[in-house]
């Protein structure tokens, strides 16, 4: 039996709320149905210990035992490897969902993450970084807007594929950068609609609303 233990911060801001990445780890151990606990470490003063784990300072990380693993989608994948309603059993499937999380981190996050912090910091889109940001985002999502018109999942099942792509998208929609995209806006709503990410998602909320109770 696997011993998992997720680490996030013990507070963010308010705006992060809800998109932090820790909640992609949450929905896959809520898809797979592992039980985990869940740590904390100081938003603020980040320790050596925190470094050790995660060289950037950042969250989320896993441990499964003696292993500690960073990054969102190398825990997705270690995740995947235990449980089969996180990947497709067939080698075909396997694969597709592979190579659909690095799709998801290196060519449309890589694309949708630097248009977003333009945004989050009131960027009007006016300035030339800006245009270029937007149509590099564009161009990714005028190509994933045919393949999820064309399928429910990414890798033919639901698949931790599935749970990146959609935290990936779920932030340019925050910013209204989907209204051309019904195929992405509807993928969107059929992967938030999963039990396990509705939970996820609350106990990512409730898990910072208790360190606001805390400070009183
Ligand atoms: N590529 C990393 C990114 C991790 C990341 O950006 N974490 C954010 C929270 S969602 C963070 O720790 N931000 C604080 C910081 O960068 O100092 C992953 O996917 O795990």
């Amino acid at each position: 039996m696997a011993d998992l233990t997720l680490t996030t911060f013990d507070w963010v801001p308010e705006t992060p709320r809800g998109y932090v990445r820790d909640l992609r780890v949450r929905c896959a151990l809520e898809e797979a149905r592992l039980p985990y606990r869940v740590e904390s470490v100081p938003f603020g003063d980040r320790t050596p210990a925190h470094f050790a784990h995660q060289p950037f300072g950042q969250v989320p990380w896993l441990t499964d035992g003696d292993i500690s693993i960073f990054e969102s989608g190398a825990i997705l994948l270690h995740l995947g490897e235990l449980s089969p309603a996180l990947t497709p059993a067939d080698p075909q499937g396997r694969s597709r969902a592979v190579e659909w999380v690095f799709a998801a981190l290196n060519s449309v996050e890589m694309a949708s993450l630097p248009w977003s912090i333009l945004k989050f910091t009131g960027d009007t889109g006016d300035t030339p970084a800006s245009k270029h940001l937007d149509a590099f985002l564009k161009a990714r999502l005028k190509h994933m807007e045919p393949v999820l018109a064309d399928r429910e999942w990414l890798a033919g099942s639901f698949s931790v594929a599935d749970i990146l792509m959609s935290d990936v998208l779920r932030l340019v929609d925050r910013f209204d950068g989907l209204a051309d995209h019904p195929a992405c806006r509807d993928y969107i709503a059929r992967a938030t609609a999963r039990p396990a990410f509705v939970k996820a998602h609350a106990d990512q909320m409730a898990h910072f609303a208790a360190a606001d109770r805390r400070a009183g």
